[in-house]
């Protein structure tokens, strides 16, 4: 196995570029394409400062590291969010990350900060926890992006993350979130620029670049993630794409190219969940009356979570994801 580029030793092989890199080209293939990401979408200009969300997964550590090495200013956010011992290693892990590299880091922590955590505020309103979760993620990146003015907040969903979200709107013809499928969304209502810049580049090149870079990560996954359906899309995905490969990036890019535009027109979705889990922010009349932030009602729905979840007694997770 030689590398496409040098002919020296390879050591991955990317079959839908058909083609195999030594550990040089490999991190030169995914700068390229990072960067290739972000001008084709017009996601950042050059002098943005990005603040990029990090769990301390392989995807989000690679997302940060690859926007210094493209010389990007690129600031960390971490909230831990109170899942027992995975959001403990998760911090660790990020920490390590921003100290190792000089890095700066935001945090945010729910329990000393808003005393809750993610598992007692979704049994306190019933909610499932990845709605809560998304809920509570998404509010404290936009108010953390705003609050330290940065142009976008960076996520780290990578090509196969995107399909299998594709996947699952287009099995039940979810076209409000298709019309909303997209790697940039602008800024609006206050809310900051929104970008995923991995787009382009699969899993299991992010655990690659991760090893090669000698990145530390975080391998487990949230314990809350157990039974999730798009665990179950990418695994038909990975099923398709082995048989044909090239197949993740045709159906993602070929929607994006010739398709996504004539869904524009479906209502935008008020209250439901976007196809990745996260609540849809609904249509915004004015600002949180507790917060500030830009929100569909008098008081927005984290501050409502967090009022609601006061005094609760704190639920305890197993490593299985289920409560004690
Ligand atoms: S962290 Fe949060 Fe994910 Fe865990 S509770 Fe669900 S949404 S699975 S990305
Ligand atoms: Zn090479
Ligand atoms: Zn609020």
């Amino acid at each position: 196995m030689k590398c496409r580029v040098c002919r020296q030793p390879a050591i991955i092989d990317i079959r839908r570029h058909n083609a195999n890199f030594c550990s040089e080209h490999f991190l030169r293939l995914c700068r390229d394409q990072t960067a290739k990401a972000i001008e084709d979408f017009s996601m950042l200009e050059p002098g943005d400062r990005v603040l990029v969300a990090v769990s301390g997964g392989k995807d989000s550590l690679a997302l940060w590291d690859l926007l210094i090495e493209l010389g990007y200013e690129a600031d960390g956010f971490y909230v831990g969010l109170g899942i027992g011992g995975y959001s403990d290693r998760s911090g660790e892990t990020v920490r390590a990350f921003a100290d190792q590299r000089g890095l700066r880091l935001h945090q945010v922590d729910m329990r000393t900060d808003y005393d809750t955590d993610i598992p007692t505020a979704a049994k306190a309103t019933r909610r499932v926890p990845c709605s809560a979760c998304g809920l509570s993620k998404r509010h404290l990146f936009d108010k953390a992006a705003l609050d330290g003015g940065y142009d976008a907040v960076a996520t780290g969903h990578n090509l196969d993350d995107e399909a299998a979200v594709l996947f699952g709107n287009t099995l039940r013809w979810q076209t409000e979130y298709l019309a909303r499928q997209s790697p940039v969304l602008p800024a609006r209502d206050g809310f900051p620029r929104k970008i995923k810049p991995l787009v382009r580049l699969g899993e299991r090149e992010m655990a690659a670049y991760c090893v090669v870079r000698g990145i530390d990560y975080i391998v487990e996954e949230c314990p809350m993630a157990v039974g999730n359906k798009h665990l179950g899309y990418k695994e038909a995905l990975n099923e398709i794409e082995s048989r044909s490969p090239g197949s993740k990036h045709d159906f993602y890019f070929g929607f994006l190219a010739r398709a996504s535009q004539r869904f524009a027109d479906a209502a935008p979705a008020a209250g439901g969940l976007i196809g990745d889990g996260t609540p849809d922010p609904g249509i915004i009349t004015g600002h949180c009356q507790n917060c500030g932030s830009p929100s569909t009602s008098e008081v927005c729905a984290f501050c409502r979570l967090i009022e609601r979840s006061a005094g609760a007694r704190p639920v305890t997770v197993t490593p299985k994801g289920r409560p004690l």
